[in-house]
Formats: structure tokens, C-alpha cells, sequence
């Protein structure tokens, strides 16, 4: 087994692929953001990045986000979430926890708090159920700032929440009156 850095660094290179520059090696998402899994690895090959049927499944089996889904009969595969490319992934509309937390950083926050969050360059907001996750998301960017969103207050006013294979809550946007800044602390 290659080493875990390795397999971190290639679990990167999939995602970008995968959600946002598929071009990148010569592959075509479906409209549900699946490759065959025989193409994928022949065009990886091809740029560089070679890898085996055996290397892909343990980058599947073991990310720790489950951000990778291999379809039922073993030939495609996709990202389960997080594109910046059109896809649909046939999410159902679902019931949220009453609160959601969204994990950012204060230089974002003033925008935040007069537009709302917004999908950016994806097709979602992304939020979590538990505190510790929202932290660690905005961790990627600096000293974390946790915005507590009232999903109860959205689901009665109408909008729609969507969940991904992986536990990620996803809706379209989260206006103002929603949000409120929590204390990483205080949860
Ligand atoms: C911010 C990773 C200004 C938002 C993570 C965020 C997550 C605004 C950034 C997943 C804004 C977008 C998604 C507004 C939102 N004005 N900034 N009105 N509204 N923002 O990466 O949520 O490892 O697209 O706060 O773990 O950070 O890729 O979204 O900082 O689950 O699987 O704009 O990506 O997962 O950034 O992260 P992103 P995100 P993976």
C-alpha cells in the first residue's frame, strides 16, 4: 500500500477531477457526476497519476469524509458532493437537525452577515449537524468562525434541505435572519 501521504495527495487530485476539472485528464462526468471507473484510471494513467483498481478502492474505503462512491455494480464512480461542475446527484429533499453550523473565517464574515451564505463556487452552502465539524471546515482557511444557521426557522419558512450519501446538509443559500455567530467554545 502506498504511503498515506501519497494516498492524500491522489485523493486531492480526484476530487478536483471529480468536482470541478474533470478536463483536467480527458474525462466526461454524466449528468449524475459518474466516470466509469475503467476510463478514470486509463486517462489518470495517461496524466501522470497512475493508479490501480486495489490503490482507488482503499482511497474510497478509507476517506475518512466518505467523499467517494463506487455504484452498486463495482463500474463507476463519483464524488458525493461538493461540485463546482453541473451535476445532479438525485438528492431527496430531507429534514434537518433544528440547528446547523457552517464553518468559516472572519474575513468572510461581515459579507456573511449582510448577504447571507451562499454556494460560492459550488452548487450548495455546505453545513454540518455537529459544532466540531463546522470548526474543522473552517480550520481549512484560518482561526475558525462557527455561524450557527436556524434550520428550524427554514424548514418552516419553506426552504428546502437536502442531505449527501456522506452526512453533509446542503441547501441554496441561508439568508441573514437565519444566522447567528456562535462561540466555537460555547457551541
Ligand atoms: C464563504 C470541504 C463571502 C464560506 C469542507 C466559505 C466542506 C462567503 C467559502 C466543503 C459567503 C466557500 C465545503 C458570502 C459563504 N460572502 N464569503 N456571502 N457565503 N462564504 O470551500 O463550506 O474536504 O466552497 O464561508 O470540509 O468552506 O472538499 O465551502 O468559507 O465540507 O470534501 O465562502 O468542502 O470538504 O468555500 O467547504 P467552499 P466550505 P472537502
Amino acid at each position: 500500500m502506498r504511503p498515506r501521504q501519497e494516498q492524500i495527495r491522489t485523493s486531492k487530485f480526484l476530487s478536483m477531477v471529480l468536482r470541478h476539472r474533470p478536463e483536467r485528464i480527458g474525462i466526461e462526468l454524466d449528468a449524475a457526476g459518474w466516470v466509469s471507473i475503467d476510463t478514470l484510471l486509463a486517462q489518470l494513467a495517461k496524466h501522470r497519476h497512475p493508479l490501480s483498481r486495489e490503490e482507488l478502492e482503499a482511497i474510497v474505503n478509507s476517506d475518512e469524509k466518505g467523499r467517494y462512491a463506487i455504484s452498486s455494480d463495482g463500474r463507476r464512480l463519483r464524488a458525493n458532493q461538493g461540485h463546482s461542475v453541473p451535476v445532479d446527484l438525485g438528492l431527496q429533499p430531507a429534514t434537518p437537525p433544528d440547528t446547523l453550523y457552517h464553518g468559516t473565517v472572519e474575513r468572510f464574515l461581515p459579507a456573511i452577515l449582510e448577504q447571507g451564505l451562499l454556494p460560492m463556487q459550488r452548487h450548495h452552502v455546505h453545513l454540518s449537524a455537529e459544532l466540531e465539524t463546522a470548526v474543522r471546515v473552517g480550520a481549512r482557511r484560518g482561526t475558525a468562525i462557527v455561524v450557527r444557521v436556524d434550520a428550524a426557522a427554514m424548514r418552516r419558512d419553506g426552504h428546502p434541505f437536502f442531505v449527501s450519501e456522506n452526512g453533509v446538509w446542503l441547501c441554496e443559500a441561508v439568508a441573514p435572519a437565519y444566522l447567528s455567530r456562535c462561540s466555537a467554545s460555547s457551541g
